[in-house]
């Protein structure tokens, strides 16, 4: 309706009486009311009500747009690969181990839902979690690094910093610490203080995966030039981080990859060196981690605010707004570091919330499906996988029972529970002898093994141990067939390199059938399983096979200022991705170098490696509480 000013009729009441006017713009100022009241009953999705309602109290899923997340994992298409259909996901890539066209399928197969990935928190959470952590009171000067020394049993970077006897393989390790500094030295040349290097425009990348956080190799990088004996360049990143790391950033970050590359980097640093400045930073940083965790279950969101509103959300393309098992499964190891550094129970709170939702959650199968709704703590999807999306849950459940000190008895039979599912679900033969993890859609197999799921020959050998006494050797031989059958999808390619995902169908073997899996970017999971093995088997033949890939990343990965990878492992002429990825410093180039080392550097007596291969120690809880326990830094 209409109110116009029409002749004859006063304008200030259209011929109403003053007592008429009064109930009208009581009954107006009613339905107003009424209506916005309404908005708070829809569902998050309608975007009434995005719009009406402050970002404080709806937050529409921004962060996982097309343009967002882990920019780096889509540039193979970016740069001209060719895709498969809908592998345009940014959402899809995003962070963990997921190759954008799983994570696009995910997407469409989560249907209407996209619509609804809309998730919530509150500010007012975040504050009172912030006062809850410091009235616990978290007194970092209740460790001590020299007591920390005194329960290793071992020194750690052994007799002779791990140099090898044997000549070969001496020759073999320096050569691996040359392609270090050549990869530092660009890095430091051409992108000092950015996230990643850029080799073939000179330039640095930023991304969009930590937040505004700089710097990324540099942080990647202290461990692997500290043991490497880089002494020069080490100090320089030491300095760079005392001088330039601002952890004061207002952007939106992957909480899965600060807490693997800067909480667990920082805290290696600070294991290796004792420097008290790599402690502080971690702590500070874990401390802004800490709002994502407030949700109806305490299971995080993937993206959060690292700024002062601790704002979360779920990625994108993630299912329902669900959150990934291979995000909010893989902190365990950095949290219970942080309580142990600052004398605060919230971290591992934190993480032992998450822990006991999955172990009393119904399991199909037995198995963990990648998506879990952080409201309602169910599964929101059936899809299982070894590689991208579950990957380092799993492997964060071994090593934290191992980091116990063998203690955690719960990870411990979680580990080998998931592990026996596992086996009779999805580990399959192919026709050709190759055993492989297939993933699992609902009970239907896909035949597809992704290089992220090349870490598995690593992890199910260094579990074998601790297996029921009969399974032992079987765990053992089980690593050693996965790792091989990695192998052979390096060996099936032009390159010598592998793809980054490969298949057991329509006639392939270890090979990747589709343009868009073709492509390396210098992932170290097949070598990191070499290196386990070497170590668990001196088996000579695993040395050789990190030899051949140092060969083919020298051939085909080093360009003029740097390494990149390529995007077609099966063609001699190839196409650099001109990214040099922080893992390559962190992982690939460390378990080369640990693999030409005697087993005395980081022995797996006393050190456990994060996802990102960041070394953290076995907490001796006995040892550490004992007050008799010396320091024996020196001796070591
Ligand atoms: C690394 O950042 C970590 O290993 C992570 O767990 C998965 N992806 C990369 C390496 O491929």
């Amino acid at each position: 309706m209409v109110f116009r000013k029409l002749p004859g009729v006063s304008a200030s009441g259209m011929g109403l009486r003053l007592s008429q006017k009064f109930v009208f713009l009581l009954f107006l100022s009613g339905l107003v009311t009424l209506c916005f009241g309404a908005l708070f009953f829809l569902p998050d999705s309608v975007r009434l009500k995005r719009i009406f309602l402050s970002k404080t109290e709806i937050q529409p899923v921004t962060v996982g747009s097309e343009n967002d997340v882990r920019e780096h994992l889509k540039r193979p298409k970016e740069q001209g690969m060719t895709s498969a259909k809908g592998e345009t996901g940014t959402k899809g890539k995003s962070l963990s181990r997921k190759p954008s066209h799983e994570a696009t399928e995910e997407r469409l197969a989560g249907g209407k839902a996209q619509e609804d990935l809309t998730l919530s928190r509150s500010k007012t959470e975040s504050a009172s979690e912030r006062a809850t952590s410091s009235d616990r009171g978290a007194k970092s000067d209740t460790f001590s690094y020299q007591k920390f020394r005194g329960c290793l049993l071992k020194a750690p970077l052994g007799r002779d910093n791990g140099k090898p006897g044997d000549p070969q393989t001496n020759e073999r390790r320096e050569k691996v610490k040359e392609m270090m500094k050549f990869a530092w030295d660009n890095y430091k040349r051409y992108a000092w203080g950015k996230n990643e290097l850029r080799p073939l425009t000179r330039n640095g990348h930023i991304g969009n995966m930590f937040g505004g956080l700089r710097g990324a190799s540099i942080i990647d990088s202290l461990d692997t030039l500290y043991i490497m004996g880089l002494m020069e360049e080490y100090n320089d990143a030491k300095e760079w981080v005392q001088t330039s790391l601002d952890l004061n950033s207002n952007g939106e970050a992957s909480l899965f990859e600060v807490n693997i590359r800067y909480v667990g980097g920082l805290l290696s640093a600070y294991y290796l060196t004792g420097e008290e400045l790599f402690k502080n930073k971690a702590m500070e940083l874990g401390e802004k981690l800490l709002p994502a965790f407030n949700t109806p279950t305490g299971i995080p969101r993937g993206v959060i605010n690292l700024g002062s509103s601790g704002t979360s959300w779920s990625w994108g393309w993630a299912s329902a707004g669900s959150s990934i098992l291979a995000e909010f499964g893989t902190l365990h190891l950095e949290f219970v570091h942080l309580t142990e550094l600052s004398n605060n129970p919230i971290y591992t709170e934190k993480v032992m919330n998450i822990r006991k939702l999955l172990n009393k959650i119904e399991k199909p199968h037995g198995l963990y499906p990648n998506f879990l709704s952080p409201v309602s703590g169910n599964w929101v999807q059936h899809h299982v996988s070894i590689g991208g999306l579950g990957d380092s849950f799993y492997e964060y459940l071994i090593k934290s029972y191992l980091m116990s000190d063998k203690t955690d008895d719960d990870a411990k039979r979680m580990y080998y529970g998931a592990l026996e599912a596992i086996e009779a679900n999805l580990v399959q033969k192919s026709p050709g002898g190759l055993t492989y993890m297939a993933e699992w859609r609902g009970g239907i197999l896909d035949h597809k093994m992704g290089h992220l799921a090349c870490f598995s020959g690593g992890m199910i050998g260094i579990g074998a141990d601790d297996g029921a006494p009969e399974k032992r050797q079987h765990y053992l031989d089980l690593a050693a067939e996965i790792t091989h059958t990695c192998h052979e999808s390096y060996t099936r390619s032009a390159t010598k390199l592998g793809p980054e995902a490969f298949r057991f169908d329509g006639g392939a073997e270890a090979t990747a059938t589709r343009l868009s899996d073709r492509y390396y970017i210098l992932r170290p999971e097949v070598i990191e399983s070499y290196m386990y093995m070497w170590r668990l088997t001196h088996d000579p033949k695993y040395r050789e096979w990190g030899w051949e890939a140092v060969e083919a990343l020298e051939q085909h990965c080093r360009v003029e200022s740097g390494f990149s990878g390529i995007r077609d492992v099966y063609t001699m002429t190839v196409s650099h991705d001109n990214m040099q990825q922080s893992f390559f410093l962190s992982e690939t180039l460390k378990y080369l170098y640990l693999l030409f080392s005697d087993d005395d550097l980081l022995p797996l007596e006393d050190w456990v490696f994060n996802t990102e291969a960041h070394p953290l120690p076995i907490i001796r809880k006995s040892c550490l509480q004992d007050e008799t326990t010396q320091d024996k830094t020196v001796s070591k």
